[in-house]
């Protein structure tokens, strides 16, 4: 019989304190509700859990560019009216106008839900977990330079880096209804991560990218996937398209690690979402990756009904933990926003929620099915970790200190290259670590684990 995996989870209870301001569709109170379901139904006996440390300026600057994360660091309510240049700069606003607005304690908020995921992967690395959660994370649209979307810091990006020094090869899977952009374009030309998003497309809704020609750059081409969909698709449908090209980026690309953002705007009646899905579907490619037994960061993300984000993530929770939950809800400190079903699978679909068919055809979801798995047999076998050539322009001794000999570029190639170095390394070692482990048997137990309470 299989293994049970090892289940860390990672939360902090202050996440949910934070406000993006009256009328904005992001509440970070939903991850406090769904906490409040995962404890009511006594999930956190069956994981390790922990509260997350701050991820610190440093650990940010992995990514993003120096002077964001200063201008994060430094911005508040009170002093944002100074800063008009740098807002726009950085792409945030006003409390009440934008999709990523100044709010208090705003880099608080961004250090714990990041200092999560840094943590989610640590306990992958450290192999003190199979499967890693945060649903505070999945942040997915943030870019190097600025904010967009309702994301500050991409936490799935500095996760990734944080993987890739000791796994050669990292999927990523996306089943937020907004398209993953700013983890696809932070791996672009890479063959070391594969990106793979399902979403609405249609040129216009948010963020108006992902159509299924985009396939990545140089070394990444057919790194990134992309699955365009339309309105109202439903579950039999999405489970279709999803699990047959799950099956062959798996099979191909040999993934040695995977981070999946579990975006719930993807749920029937979602606020912004348009797609049909029910928590059964939903949990459906939670579970479906779980079967491959690959180690897995899960991560949060959209979701604009607060009580259907925390059905969801309490039922992802089941199922990564193995385990049975009943349908009726158990009584938590948030019982009235369940009425009148109190029941965990219930209908979606709030009062004022307006039904859209399933515009998917059965030719569309073949057409679509057929030209990504075309494109993932251009891939010919999971990439190696060796590194890419570099044009002669580029070169740069990588032992010379000599700031003033090299130009910009050079000296950004060198600290690239130093990075990839130290992340082969990395890898390298986790190699030998596991061959003396299968040698000599691996100790268990995760360490510092802490009771995280209400
Ligand atoms: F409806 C709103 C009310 C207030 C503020 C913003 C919105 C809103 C709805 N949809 N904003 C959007 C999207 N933005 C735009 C642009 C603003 N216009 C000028 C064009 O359409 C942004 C949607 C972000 C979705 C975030 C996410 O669900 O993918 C997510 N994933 O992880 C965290 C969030
Ligand atoms: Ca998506």
């Amino acid at each position: 019989m299989a293994r049970r995996s090892r289940v860390a989870y990672i939360h902090d209870p202050e996440v949910g304190l934070f406000y993006y301001g009256p009328s904005h569709p992001m509440k970070p109170h939903r991850m406090q509700v769904a906490h409040q379901l995962i404890l009511g139904y006594e999930l956190h006996h069956k994981m390790s859990c922990y509260r997350p440390h701050k991820a610190s300026p440093a650990e940010m600057r992995k990514f993003h560019t120096e002077e964001y994360i200063d201008f994060l660091l430094k911005i508040t309510p009170d002093n944002m009216h100074e800063m008009a240049d740098r807002m726009k700069q950085h792409n945030v606003g006003f409390v009440g106008q934008y999709d990523c607005p100044v709010f208090d304690g705003i880099f608080p908020f961004c250090q714990i839900f990041t200092g999560s995921s840094l943590d989610g992967a640590a306990k992958l690395m450290d192999g003190s977990a199979d499967i890693a959660i945060n649903w505070s994370g999945g942040l997915h649209h943030a870019k190097s330079d600025e904010a967009s979307g309702f994301c500050y810091i991409n936490d799935i990006v500095l996760a990734i880096l944080e993987l890739l020094k000791f796994f050669p090869r990292v999927l990523y899977i996306d089943i937020d209804v907004h398209h993953g952009d700013g983890v696809e374009e932070a791996f672009i030309n890479t063959d070391r991560v594969m990106t793979a998003s399902f979403h609405k497309y249609d040129g216009n809704f948010f963020p108006q990218t992902g159509d299924v020609t985009d396939v990545g750059e140089g070394a990444g081409k057919y790194c990134s996937v992309n699955v365009p969909l339309h309105d109202g698709i439903d579950d039999s449908s999405f489970e279709q398209i999803f699990k047959p090209i799950i099956r062959e980026i798996i099979g191909t690309y040999d993934p040695k690690a995977i981070v999946m953002q579990c975006g719930a705007d993807s749920l029937a009646g979602d606020r912004l979402g348009v797609f049909n899905l029910s928590v059964h579907a939903h949990g459906e490619c939670v579970s479906f990756l779980k079967g491959f037994n690959i180690p897995m960061l899960v991560v949060g993300g959209g979701g604009y009904i607060i009580r259907n984000v925390a059905r969801c993530w309490a039922w992802e929770t089941a199922i990564l933990t193995d385990s049975q939950v009943s349908n009726d809800l158990p009584w938590n400190d948030y019982w009235a926003y369940f009425a009148p079903s109190y029941q965990l699978h219930a209908d979606l679909r709030g009062k004022d929620w307006t039904y859209s068919e399933n515009q998917n055809t059965r030719e569309y979801l073949e057409n679509v099915r057929n030209t990504v798995l075309k494109n993932l047999r251009c891939l010919q076998g999971a990439p190696s970790v060796q590194m890419q050539q570099l044009p002669p322009a580029l070169y740069v001794d990588m032992d010379s200190e000599d700031e003033d000999e090299l130009t910009d570029d050079q000296k950004r190639v060198r600290d690239l290259e130093r990075a990839i170095g130290e992340m082969e390394l990395g890898w390298r070692e986790r190699v030998e670590v596991e061959e003396l482990a299968r040698e000599g048997g691996r100790e268990g137990g995760s360490g510092d684990e802490t009771w995280i309470g209400e």
